[in-house]
């Protein structure tokens, strides 16, 4: 078994549009297992360490504002290939253009705001989702399972 980790967020937007359950209920309906899950206000500090690699970039204060704007709920999920199949469902970057089908084509739009809100975030390679899974849950994890 190859079975791979990713890291979910359900950002600011989507807890305060009463969404948790529907992001949750795609993975879990796709087939992928949700292995560890909670609710957290993020402050600044783990945000510039999230979202490092966009330090610099003309969106990232607001970026880091918008997260810091209410809870976010984050979740490790797992399957083979989860870390392609989450961000399948979850539709590209800019929810204007995003399939319908996916959670920001289906769920979001552009609200004229500088940073994109898009409900959820999903980790892009094997290399982050190991680092954003410590940021969000180091030491927390259950061990591997299957
Ligand atoms: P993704 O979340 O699809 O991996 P990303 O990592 O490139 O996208 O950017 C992180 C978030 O920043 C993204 O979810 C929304 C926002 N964002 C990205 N590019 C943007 C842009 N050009 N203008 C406004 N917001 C943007
Ligand atoms: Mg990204």
């Amino acid at each position: 078994m190859n079975s791979e980790r990713t890291l979910v967020l359900v950002k600011p937007d989507g807890v305060r549009r009463g969404l948790v359950g529907e992001v949750i209920a795609r993975i879990e309906s796709k087939g992928y297992a949700v292995v560890a899950l909670r609710m957290l206000q993020a402050d600044r500090a783990l945000l510039e360490r999230h979202y490092e690699e966009h330090l610099g970039k003309p969106f990232f204060e607001p970026l880091v504002e918008f997260m810091m704007s209410g809870p976010i709920v984050a979740l490790v999920a797992e399957g083979n290939r989860v870390i392609e199949g989450f961000r399948s469902l979850a539709g590209v970057t800019d929810p204007t253009v995003a399939a319908p089908g996916t959670i920001r084509g289906d769920l979001a739009r552009d609200q004229g705001t500088k940073v994109l809100q898009n409900l959820v975030h999903g980790s892009d390679s094997v290399e982050s989702a190991n680092r954003e899974i410590e940021i969000f849950f180091s030491g927390q994890l259950i061990g591997e399972s299957k």
